[in-house]
């Protein structure tokens, strides 16, 4: 049993062994990070397949990540139409990952903020968990190169969804993140939020309200150097706005199931 701060109570759990990782990297105008990402990830952990989910980059991140491709059995491509955002390319590549029988995904942005280097230690919480969150909040955690305005908005951000969703997690957006495929196949993926920063407070959210082990992992979060940023004050303001919507609706709800339990 979990009981709600990442810790076990009672009988303890015991998890299968992992099976071969996949780790889906979403693309949009990511040319100058790509081939620099790739490597990195086969390097560091050289037995996991890379995912890229590129969207028609107009910049040629997919054709270069058809060059790696050839060159190496252990990288494929997902081509898909056109831009429709990250929380999008990652459902496609789960889809696909858990089709192709991978026992692992791993969620990891191109432009080198989630360092492959760390992916072992992710790897290894995941050998006593559901679900592993890289984590930039907790002890150990930190980043480099942000201005204390972006540290302050992502600090809120992960604060007021705790509070809010009433979660036991100190990174709700971060997105460098290990699946078990048995944890994604119990989360329901078709209603999820796909919106940027929504995507993954609405699948951490639904990991800990199901009852799954989450593990927070510190990390070294490396602010892009190379590239631009798809983030934009829209995608904020939704996560804002969702993430309130479905705090009062967990809330209403629980009041309501109080009302009912307490009518003779
Ligand atoms: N396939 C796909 N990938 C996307 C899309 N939007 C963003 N991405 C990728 O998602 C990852 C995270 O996007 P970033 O722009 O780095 O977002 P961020 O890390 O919050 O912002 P920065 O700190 O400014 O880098 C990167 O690998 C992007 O290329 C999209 O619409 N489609
Ligand atoms: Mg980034």
């Amino acid at each position: 049993m979990n009981d709600g701060d990442g810790t076990h109570t009672g009988q303890e759990r015991r998890f299968g062994p992992l099976g071969t990782a996949l780790v889906i990297i979403p693309t949009y105008n990511e040319a100058e990070n790509i081939k620099a990402i790739v490597r990195r990830v086969r390097e560091a952990v050289p037995e996991a397949h890379v995912l890229v989910a590129d969207d028609n980059s107009p910049d040629g991140t997919g054709k270069l990540a058809d060059e790696l491709a050839v060159e190496d059995d252990h990288v494929q491509v997902l081509h898909r139409k056109g831009k429709e955002g990250l929380g999008a390319a990652y459902l496609a590549g789960f889809h696909w990952g858990l089709e192709h029988g991978y026992g692992v995904l791993v969620e990891m942005d191109a432009d080198g903020s989630h360092q492959p280097e760390e992916l072992p230690r992710l790897l290894t919480a995941l050998k006593g968990a559901d679900l592993v969150l890289g984590s930039r909040w907790v002890p150990g955690g930190r980043v480099v190169n942000w201005p204390k305005s972006r540290e302050f908005i992502s600090r809120g951000g992960s604060l007021y969804s705790r509070v809010a969703l009433d979660l036991p997690l100190r990174d709700i957006t971060g997105g460098y993140r290990a699946f078990r495929r048995e944890t994604l196949e119990g989360l329901g993926l078709d209603d999820v939020a796909s919106q940027g920063y929504c995507f993954q407070v609405d699948l951490a959210r639904r990991a800990v309200k199901a009852g799954y082990h989450v593990v927070e992992v510190p990390i070294t979060f490396v602010e892009r150097e190379l590239g631009d940023s798809k983030m934009s004050r829209d995608i904020l303001v939704e996560a804002l706005w969702r993430v309130t919507t479905w705090g009062v609706g967990e809330r209403v709800g629980r009041l309501t199931a109080r009302a009912k339990r307490a009518q003779p």
